[in-house]
């Protein structure tokens, strides 16, 4: 019988790696080739919780690192009921960062162990498919507006990546993003070429 559910693809990866691009040419390759498709972006900053973030982000609002975490992940609760679905009507959703972000970015705080940040995102819909834009920090701070909100610098950036790498599973996979838009575009599509007939029925859950 064929799948009639969409599939959840997640981008991850550091600050300015090129996440929001490659997500939404995505999203417009699918719609090309005749499939319904969303873009879901978190944190959604257009939410009452969002705002918040947004204010913490650009460091307008001081926020205890324990408060902040629990903020971004109800962020990806408020949205799990339209995923959810848009998922199970066959659209693909594809998400522009996720739980990975929520772990790797407290964590690189130490303020928190894995376990009490993956604690909140336990029965949100697990991504059938992870792709990690992988780039040397030194890359990135040269990127434009790098610097510009609280968690880019270098040092913390390193972090991250390193909490990221610990974080893999076998459904992530890992493309260089130190090339131009349109050759890293054609390597996701190829990954999401290569995984879309495989599709289980089954949506599975966080962690
Ligand atoms: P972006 O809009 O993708 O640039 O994300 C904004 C910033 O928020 C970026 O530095 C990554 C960070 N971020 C995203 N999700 C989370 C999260 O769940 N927890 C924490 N602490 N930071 C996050
Ligand atoms: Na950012
Ligand atoms: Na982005």
């Amino acid at each position: 019988m064929a799948l009639k559910r969409g599939m959840l693809i997640v981008f991850e990866g550091n600050d300015r790696v090129g996440k929001s691009t490659q997500a939404k040419k995505l999203v417009e390759w699918f719609k090309t080739n005749g499939k319904l498709a969303q873009f879901v972006q978190f944190p959604d900053r257009s939410t009452p919780i969002g705002s918040l973030i947004n204010q913490y982000l650009k460091g307008e609002q001081k926020m205890h690192d324990n408060s902040i975490h629990l903020l971004f992940t109800a962020n990806r609760w408020e949205k799990f009921d339209e995923m959810n679905a848009a998922l199970r009507s066959g659209q693909m959703v594809i998400v522009d960062r996720y739980s990975y972000s929520g772990v790797a970015y407290t964590v690189s705080k130490g303020i928190a162990d894995y376990e009490w940040c993956r604690g909140p995102e336990k029965g949100l819909l697990k991504p059938d498919c992870v792709i990690f834009l992988s780039s040397d920090i030194k890359m990135l701070q040269n990127r434009g507006d790098f610097g510009k909100e609280v968690y880019e610098t270098s040092e913390f950036q390193s972090s991250v990546r390193d909490v990221y790498m610990k974080l893999m599973e076998p459904n992530w996979n890992v493309i260089d993003a130190n090339r131009n838009i349109e050759e890293i575009h054609q390597d996701i599509v190829k990954v999401v070429e290569d995984k879309l007939p495989n599709l289980q029925q089954e949506i599975l859950k966080l962690w």
